[in-house]
């Protein structure tokens, strides 16, 4: 058996405040289809695909941000959307800000497998932006008022798929793509595959100094290249573009190998597909050379990592 899977990527353009959900899950629907008929066994739909990017909004209560959450499942005019996937015999991952019973919001992932079951969960660890209305900033980033640290860690889940075999499969978040620490442990399970959705800005949010776009995506890729290659996975990074109530996204969703080399990339600012062959025993080259942990890596040396949140500067001043 060949241990290969076809992996869609499911780049969404613009969700507006005023789209009804009903258009947007038709839009996915129509992914899903067109995915399916590409030959994709797995579709992965951009961080809160369901709506807006509304954490540039600011709320005065959560309560009034709760029109964005979701608190069922599956989420609401989701339904015939995955009756479709279920029908093309289709995984389907979707990002949405979640709701739980006992009121904890979350910025989720979840998994579907392609008999329709929720299989996986993942809640996003690396929440960027702030708590509070900042009135300098051109442009609000309030994922830290709206959602609670993901409280999941970050699993990684074996699965089966005949004609491929079985994989290893984990997911993260938008910012959480930017940190290494989340690819090793991710790696430190032997991922195979990591699911990644985001929403990124061509604007600066650091106020203090300008970054052109072309230098936002090259950041971006270049964490999501580096994730892959120094932890033997494939990475399915896909993005929400376009111009959002005023606000661009830079879109640039990849697929990306376990040797760091992007396989599929989209070229527009819409809904678009991305899909690559993505041969697992791939996954396998470094794992046993260069990126053999068991054999190279030195934990007795990394306790700053984890005992450290911030960074302390040496005491000790020399001349040099
Ligand atoms: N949604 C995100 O997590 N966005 C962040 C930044 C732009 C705040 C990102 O890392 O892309």
């Amino acid at each position: 058996m060949t241990p290969v899977i076809t992996i869609a990527g499911a780049q969404m353009g613009a969700t507006q405040k005023n789209d009804t959900r009903e258009s947007v899950a038709q839009r996915m629907q129509h992914l899903i289809e067109q995915a399916a008929k590409r030959g994709a066994q797995l579709i992965v739909f951009p961080e809160l695909c369901l709506t807006p990017f509304f954490p540039r909004w600011y709320y005065e209560t959560l309560e009034e941000a709760d029109q964005w959450f979701e608190d069922q499942w599956p989420p609401r005019g989701l339904e015939n959307a995955l009756q479709k996937a279920k029908d093309l015999n289709i995984m389907v991952q979707i990002s949405y800000a979640e709701k739980t019973l006992d009121n904890h919001r979350y910025n989720t992932a979840s998994l579907i497998s392609s008999a329709g079951e929720h299989l996986m969960k993942y809640r996003k660890i690396h929440l960027p932006g702030h708590a509070d209305y900042i009135p300098e900033r051109p442009l609000q980033h309030l994922e830290k008022r709206y959602f609670e640290v993901g409280n999941l860690g970050f699993p990684v889940e074996r699965f089966y798929l005949e004609n491929v075999g079985e994989f290893n499969l984990g997911m993260l978040l938008c910012n959480d793509r930017r940190w290494p620490e989340a690819w090793r442990v991710l790696g430190l399970q032997e991922v195979d595959i990591v699911l990644i959705g985001y929403n990124t800005p061509v604007a600066n949010l650091d106020v203090t100094h300008h970054q052109p776009p072309h230098l936002k995506v090259m950041q971006s890729n270049l964490s999501v290249q580096a994730g892959c290659y120094q932890n033997n996975c494939f990475g399915v990074s896909v993005a929400k573009a376009g111009v959002e109530d005023g606000h661009a996204m830079f879109g640039s969703s990849i697929i990306v190998n376990p040797f760091g080399e992007i396989i599929a990339r989209s070229s527009t600012w819409h809904d678009e597909l991305i899909i690559a062959d993505c041969d697992l025993s791939l996954c396998q080259v470094n794992r046993a050379s260069t990126f053999n942990f068991e054999a190279h890596r030195r934990p007795e040396h990394y306790q700053r990592i984890v005992e450290q949140t911030g960074s302390i500067r040496p005491k000790k001043v020399v001349q040099a």
